[in-house]
Parts: C-alpha cells; structure tokens; sequence
C-alpha cells in the first residue's frame, strides 16, 4: 500500500490539493528543471492523486518542492487533470493558507519559486475577534495576497470565428496563456454554464485552428469570457485547460486582464479592480510597474476543507486515475 498526505482547501470555491512531500527525488535543480524530471519520469503520479477516482477535473494540485533560489521558503508545481501549470493564483492562496494551517508559515512576506518565476505571497493577520462572543477567532490566517510575476498583452482585439459568429480577443500572459473575451453575448451565470464551456472550448479549438498563439508559439489554454456585474468591476468565466471551469476569478487570469486594462488606460498603478467568479467570490487585483513591467497582485481567502492519507492498492486497476 502507498501512503500519500495530503491537505485540500478552496479558494473562493476553486480547490487545491496540496501534496507536502513527494515520494521521489527531483534533485537539486531549479524548480522549472523539476517540472522537465516530473513531466519525463513521475506523471502517473499526477493522474493518481488528481484525477478519478481520487480526486476530479475540477482540483487543481499543489507539489510541495525545495526551491533552488536561495530567497525563497518554498517551491511549488501546479497541476490539474490534463497537466501542468505555469502558475496558479488560487493555488498560491490555497497553500498558504495551507501551510498557515500546518503551522509553517506565520504573517508576513512569502517568496514562493515556481517554474515560471518567483512569486511574493503576503499572508495577512487575522483581524481580531470584535468582543466578547462577538466575531470567530480566527484558527489560522487565510487572506494572501500575491504578487504575481509580470503579466502582459501579446495580442489585441483578435478576431475568431465560431459557429459563424465572430468574436474578438485579447491574447495575454499572467502565468498562463488567456484569450479575453467580451464580445461573446453570452450570460456568465450558474444557469448558463454548459454553453459557456462549450463556447469556450470551440474558442478554444478554433485558436489552434487558426495558428493564434501564445508568445513563443505557446498553446493558450485558457479562455476568459467576460460581463459586467453590480457587484464588482467584472465578472468572468474561465475555462480551464482540462475542460473544468474556474470556481475562482482565476488568479493568473485576473492577472492578464490588469495588464490589458492598464494597457488600454482603463487601470491606474494602485487602483484596485474587483474580480468575481461565475460562482460569486471575488479577488481583489492591482498592478504596479517595476522595470517598465506590470507586476499584478491578486488578493483573495482560502478555507483548508480535509487533510488525511492518500492510499494507492498496488492491485487497483485505477491505482493511477481514469
Ligand atoms: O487562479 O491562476 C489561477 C488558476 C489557474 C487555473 C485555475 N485557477
């Protein structure tokens, strides 16, 4: 029988699964080399403790790692049903608060490595109970704030065509690939989500299809589509690479969105722009501009959910996922 730890919490509805250890060495190098050693040699040990019937399509995981830059605490490897993250916004709140939980990190700055560069996390205090019987004493802090890597547009108002309707879109890096979409027409609601996947994922194809990329010929795999909302500055539908949509304002996604707003003057340095979910929860993003680059910050709170064991039957013939 083979043991795995793990700690589950949601971050405005989205999950990680956090793995604190690994089973096998990824050896000393920086943590985008043990993204090629993980990728080449262990990613069965992905789908066993992501996909059916451990976990499903929506949990996106969180491998604990040793960073190789000296400046950080921690390295992290996401993941999700068909692969690997370059970055996760939601993730990054997710484990650490996580690690608040565990009793490994207390308030304050924590640098984070990633295989796409590192990222600052401010984990908040906890606001004091209001009074006698007043208020919940906070167990652990769970509000994080990330300082994200720099985001840009690579891409403006591009123009794709599905099911004879043209649409256009943004094509922009905050840690992942996105195309952001407004013209879309459609309702970003709970009661509208199976269209809003499927028109996302023919944007989607049809992006492969018509050759429009990421920087680099980079895959874009994630689709935003984006309304306007009484109760923030927007709200968006972002589907995943494996097909799941994004409980959360997707952290990576709100990302790209401030660098186009700030690109089209409609976000100042500082301002803060509110970010909901189709589910409801909201980030809270601002950029600043270090070295002529956007640098995002997205704000949000996460709840642990469950911690326990991972058990892998060396019998089962669904040990490795579905
Ligand atoms: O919060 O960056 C994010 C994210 C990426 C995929 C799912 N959530």
């Amino acid at each position: 029988m083979i043991r795995i730890p793990f700690l589950d919490s949601h971050t405005g509805g989205e999950p990680t699964r956090l793995i604190p250890s690994l089973p096998f060495n990824l050896g000393t190098g920086s943590v985008a080399d043990k993204l090629s050693t993980l990728k080449k040699d262990h990613d069965d040990f992905r789908t066993t403790v992501l996909n059916e019937p451990r976990g499903s399509d929506v949990l996106v995981g969180a491998y604990l790692v040793p960073p190789a830059d000296p400046t950080c605490q921690f390295g992290v490897i996401y993941f999700n049903n068909v692969g690997y993250l370059g970055m996760c916004g939601h993730g990054t709140i997710g484990l650490i608060a996580s690690l608040a939980y565990l009793g490994k990190v207390q308030p304050g700055v924590i640098r984070v490595e990633t295989p796409v560069g590192v990222v600052e996390a401010t984990l908040h205090n906890p606001p004091l109970p209001t009074g006698e019987g007043l208020g919940v004493r906070a167990e652990y802090p769970n509000k994080v704030s990330v300082k994200n890597i720099p985001a840009y547009r690579h891409l403006t108002h591009v123009p794709v065509t599905v099911d004879s309707k043209t649409i256009h879109g943004d094509v922009a890096w905050g840690g992942n690939w996105f195309f952001l979409v407004h013209d879309h027409g459609l309702d970003v609601n709970m009661s509208n989500l199976e269209t809003l996947t499927e028109f996302s994922w023919r944007v989607r194809e049809q992006l492969t299809a018509d050759g429009i990329t990421g920087a680099n010929s980079a895959e874009i795999d994630h689709v935003e589509l984006f309304a306007s909302t009484p109760e923030a500055d927007s709200k968006s539908f972002v589907l995943c690479p494996g097909k799941a949509y994004d409980r959360c304002p997707c952290g990576t996604g709100t990302s790209a969105k401030l660098a186009c707003l700030y690109s089209d003057g409609k976000l100042q340095v500082g301002q803060v722009w509110k970010q909901q979910s189709v589910v409801g929860s909201i980030f809270e993003g601002s950029i600043q501009i270090e070295d002529n680059r956007i640098i995002p910050t997205v704000t949000g709170e996460a709840w642990v959910m469950s911690e326990g064991t991972l058990l892998v039957d060396e019998r089962d013939p669904f040990g490795k996922g579905i």
